[in-house]
């Protein structure tokens, strides 16, 4: 009899990613979250579900065993802290960075910057590793706003193709971290259904090494 195992992922762009490494592991789910108001989904797999939760809830989930494994960002991971988890495997997928922005010629000022973020802890940390004294304002959202109205000098915020920051005539100022979603276990699971846990993580990991080779060709 195989263990129960729940998956937990956010909707969007790590859902996206990661259905292609599930789907190697021969692992497909019965209903589509982006249309479905499910929030857990039953998969070809009986002893195999996925919840679907808030991305900054993942780790949370995983943490108190309400989901085996999980799928995060390293940026959350990173803003979270130490989330008690294992983190075997870097799934390579939702890859960005996250980077100091703001309008061009914005530092170098010597004066002390105002800076506008959802990453607080990220930040904070990025600022006192360099020396720099910087005032932080929590924002959930919208980030790129801030140093067009005045609220905040710069932004500390993801970075993709860097349209968005484009967009809005920002730039890229400086590099704090390069950014992919891992594979997180919860502790307990990787003893008590080590099997099934296992045997997941080494279907994840064949299947990132053929998401990269294929990257290649
Ligand atoms: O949106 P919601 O509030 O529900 O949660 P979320 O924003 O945490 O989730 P989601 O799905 O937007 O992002 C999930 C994860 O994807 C993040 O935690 C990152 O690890 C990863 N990821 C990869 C990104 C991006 N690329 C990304 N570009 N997350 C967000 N962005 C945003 C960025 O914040 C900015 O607004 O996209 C914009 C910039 O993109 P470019 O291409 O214009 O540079
Ligand atoms: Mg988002």
């Amino acid at each position: 009899m195989k263990q129960q195992l729940t998956i937990a992922l956010s909707k969007g762009r790590i859902y996206k990613d990661t259905l292609p490494l599930l789907k190697h592991a021969g692992i497909e789910p019965l209903d589509d979250p982006e249309t479905s108001r499910k929030l857990i989904l039953d998969t070809n797999f009986p002893n195999i579900k996925l919840i679907i939760i808030r991305a900054t809830d993942v780790p949370t989930f995983v943490e108190y065993g309400a989901a085996d494994i999980g799928v995060s960002g390293k940026d959350v991971l990173l803003e979270h802290g130490g989330a008690n988890v294992y983190e075997p495997l870097d799934l390579e997928i939702a890859r960005c960075k996250l980077m100091v922005a703001g309008k061009p010629g914005t530092l170098g000022t010597g004066r002390r910057l105002r800076i506008a973020t959802k990453f607080v802890n990220s930040a904070k940390r990025y600022y006192a590793s360099k020396g720099e004294q910087v005032e932080i304002i929590k924002l959930y959202g919208s980030m790129e706003l801030a140093p067009l109205v005045g609220l905040a000098d710069a932004i500390v915020d993801l970075v993709d193709t860097g349209n968005t920051l484009r967009a809005n005539g920002l730039e890229p100022l400086e590099h704090i971290a390069d950014i992919s979603s891992r594979l997180i276990v919860n502790k307990a699971s990787l003893k008590t259904k080590s099997h099934e846990v296992n045997e997941f993580i080494q279907h994840m990991s064949d299947a990132v090494k053929l998401n990269s080779a294929s990257r290649r060709d």
